[in-house]
């Protein structure tokens, strides 16, 4: 019998066995298919996305192309009355080579607030260095990503093997168990203003990512410019267009052209960070972002 080639599905049962054992996922209806075939007859993109009291938006997208790519797209979003980090999953599997984002994303200020870094990250910290070692750092990355990345974000970029895909799996499985255990621990915001303050920080996640999500292009050839641009707003992003009402360019003014247009590029500091910008004890130690 032929090698099984590499498939991102175990992960996502993995994470939707592991989150039912604590709490029902109530099914949400926001794709119109489960299972869609891109044009080119062969590639398939697998969509799932559920809530629960605390949890507003999991979902998962598994693009599956055999042996020539793979991908997830794991998200959690939790309801605004909780200042939890965003779980986030994104790997792409192409050629024999990956490129790997796994982090609990802040939701708010991980540069600055150091109380709110402490909050979540510090008794995470031995977490993200065992990671850190087994799957190195990428290369530069752009300031406009690292704003969005804790200080136990896995950002890495390997040539396939069969132990890297292990590390990678015991990597997601445990930054998915942690981030269990940090929304069973939280308790919901009942001060208005706070609720508002994390809508919006999320907001500003969502609309950050529904615009300059690298996977675009390539979703984009799979099934249709305006199919990608749905799976984007109404699926992977869902809640930009209803959890706030500002703009791209009123989040990130610095994208703005002349003509009124928002740039195209993902970056318009550029590349930097050559090396893991923060310490062993969650602090920031890159230059400044701008
Ligand atoms: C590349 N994906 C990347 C890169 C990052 C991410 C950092 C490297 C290029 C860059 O620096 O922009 C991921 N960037 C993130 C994430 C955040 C961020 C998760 O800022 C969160 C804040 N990737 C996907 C999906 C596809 C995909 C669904 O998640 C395909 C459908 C593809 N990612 C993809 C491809 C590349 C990539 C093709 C390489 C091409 C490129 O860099 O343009």
């Amino acid at each position: 019998m032929a090698a099984s080639p590499f498939s991102y599905q175990k992960f996502v049962s993995f994470a939707l066995e592991e989150a039912q054992r604590s709490m029902d996922l109530i099914p949400l209806p926001l794709q119109q298919c489960n299972c869609k075939k891109a044009v080119d007859g062969k590639t398939e993109l697998r969509m799932l996305s559920f809530r629960t009291p605390k949890i507003r938006l999991l979902r998962s997208l598994t693009i599956d192309g055999g042996e020539s790519m793979q991908v997830l797209d794991f998200g959690i979003f939790p309801e605004p009355e909780f200042d939890l980090p965003i779980f986030c999953a994104n790997f792409f599997t192409a050629s024999g080579m990956n490129i790997v984002v796994l982090d609990l994303n802040p939701l708010h200020d991980v540069i600055n607030e150091s109380v709110y870094r402490e909050k979540y990250y510090s008794s995470l910290m031995p977490l993200g260095q065992k990671y850190a070692e087994l799957l190195p750092w990428g290369e530069k990355i752009t300031s406009e990503s690292v704003r969005f990345f804790s200080p136990i974000v896995v950002w890495s970029k390997f040539t396939s093997s069969q132990c890297k895909h292990d590390v990678l799996y015991a990597a997601f499985m445990d930054y998915f168990k942690a981030w269990l255990e940090l929304m069973d621990k939280a308790s919901a915001e009942n001060d208005a203003s706070m609720i508002t303050y994390n809508r919006e920080a999320q907001h500003k996640y969502l609309t950050w990512r529904a615009e300059k999500d690298p996977g675009f292009p390539l979703l984009s050839r799979l099934v249709g410019e305006s199919h990608a641009k749905d799976i984007v707003r109404k699926f992977l992003f869902n809640g930009v267009d209803a959890l706030g009402s500002k703009s791209f360019l009123d989040y990130f003014p610095e994208y703005q052209q002349e003509d009124g247009t928002i740039n195209k590029k993902r970056s318009v500091i550029g590349k930097s960070f050559q090396t893991r910008p923060w310490n062993a004890k969650g602090e920031f130690i890159g230059n400044d972002l701008r």
